[in-house]
C-alpha cells in the first residue's frame, strides 16, 4: 500500500500510519524469530525433591546409569553422542524422588550456554568416566578443563565421580591411579553398571541422596502423631525457622521454638528457632 499511494502533502498522514504499522509487524516478527531461536531442551522443570546432572566423557555409561536408577527409557549404544538432548528422569530414593538429567556430550570442549545455565541449576553433578578407556585421565583433564573454562565449580560435596566399567584387575589399577590423582579433590566410587549388586546400587543412590543436600523433616501437630507419608524437604544446615517458613510463610514470624524427635539430645527436646534440623528429623512446631 505505501508503494501504490500517491505521495502529497494530502497523504503525509496515511503514509505515517502505514510505515509505523509496518514497523511494528517487523518487529513482532523480529521477536517471534528470536523466541524460536532461545528455546532451551534444558530447561527441564525441577520435579521432586532434588535436581541432579549427569555429565562425563562420551559412551562412559551416562544413559546405562539413568535407565538403572529411573524408569527413563534414554538409548544406549556402543558409539559417542547417542544422546542428543538432555532427557530427565525419577530416582525414588526410601520415601522421595530425585530428578537426574542425563546430559548430551558438549561439543570441541565448549559448553553451550543453555547447559551451562541447567549446570548452574542442579543441586549436584554425577560425572561419569570410562574405566576401561586408555584415555581415561586425559579424558578427567579434558571434563575439568571445559567446566573451568566455563567457570563451573565443583565441590567434593555437590559432585560424584563413577568410574565406570571396573570389571578385571587392568580396570581396577585405572581406578586406583584415578584416586590417587583426584581422591583428595572429589568424592570417588568405582562401579560396574552392568554387572551392578543390589547392594552396591543402594550405596550409590545413598551417595546421590548425599550429593543433592537436602533433608527430610516431618512435621508432627501437637499430641498427634507425626505425619510420615510426606517430608517436607530442606537444606542442608537449615533450622526450625527454615522449616517454618517453608510450612507458611507467617508461620516464621510467630514462631516460639519447636519440640524435636531424632537429632535432639533427648527426643521432644525443646529447641529455640536457630536450632539446625537433620536428616528424617520429626519436629513440632511452637508457636
Ligand atoms: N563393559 C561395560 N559396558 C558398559 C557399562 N555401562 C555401560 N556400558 C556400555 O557402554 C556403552 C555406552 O553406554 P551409554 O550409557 O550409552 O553411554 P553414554 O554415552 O555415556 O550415555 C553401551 O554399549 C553400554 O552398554 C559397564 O559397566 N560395563
Ligand atoms: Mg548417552
Amino acid at each position: 500500500m505505501l508503494a501504490i499511494i500517491p505521495k502529497h502533502k494530502g497523504t503525509e498522514k496515511l503514509q505515517a500510519e502505514i510505515k509505523q504499522k509496518i514497523s511494528k509487524l517487523r518487529k513482532s516478527q523480529e521477536e517471534r524469530k528470536s523466541k524460536g531461536k532461545t528455546f532451551d531442551p534444558y530447561l527441564i522443570e525441577k520435579v521432586g525433591a532434588a535436581q541432579i546432572a549427569i555429565i562425563g566423557s562420551p559412551n562412559s555409561g551416562k544413559s546405562t546409569l539413568l535407565s538403572l536408577l529411573t524408569h527413563a527409557h534414554p538409548e544406549i549404544a556402543d558409539y559417542p553422542f547417542t544422546t542428543i538432548s538432555p532427557l530427565p528422569g525419577m530416582m525414588e530414593y526410601e520415601d522421595i524422588q530425585i530428578q537426574l538429567i542425563d546430559f548430551p556430550p558438549w561439543l570441541e570442549g565448549k559448553i553451550e550456554g543453555h547447559a551451562l545455565g541447567a549446570l548452574g541449576r542442579a543441586d549436584g553433578v554425577i560425572i561419569v568416566m570410562d574405566g576401561k578407556s586408555e584415555n581415561l585421565l586425559e579424558e578427567m583433564e579434558s571434563l575439568l578443563k571445559d567446566l573451568k573454562d566455563s567457570k563451573i565449580e565443583l565441590s567434593k560435596g555437590k559432585s560424584l565421580i563413577l568410574v565406570n566399567k571396573i570389571e578385571t584387575p587392568l580396570e581396577q589399577e585405572n581406578l586406583s591411579i584415578f584416586k590417587e590423582l583426584y581422591g583428595e579433590r572429589f568424592t570417588i566410587r568405582g562401579v560396574s553398571l552392568l554387572r551392578i549388586s543390589e547392594e552396591e546400587k543402594k550405596e550409590l543412590k545413598r551417595d546421590i541422596f548425599n550429593l543433592a543436600g537436602i533433608i527430610r523433616i516431618y512435621s508432627k501437630p501437637p499430641g498427634k502423631p507425626p505425619d510420615l507419608s510426606r517430608p517436607f524437604i530442606l537444606k542442608k544446615g537449615e533450622t526450625v525457622k527454615d522449616l517454618a517458613s517453608t510450612i507458611h510463610k507467617d508461620l516464621a514470624h510467630t514462631l516460639k521454638g519447636a519440640r524435636v524427635w531424632g537429632s535432639a539430645k533427648f527426643e521432644g527436646q525443646l529447641v529455640t528457632p536457630d536450632y539446625i534440623l537433620h536428616d528424617r528429623d520429626i519436629v513440632e512446631i511452637k508457636v
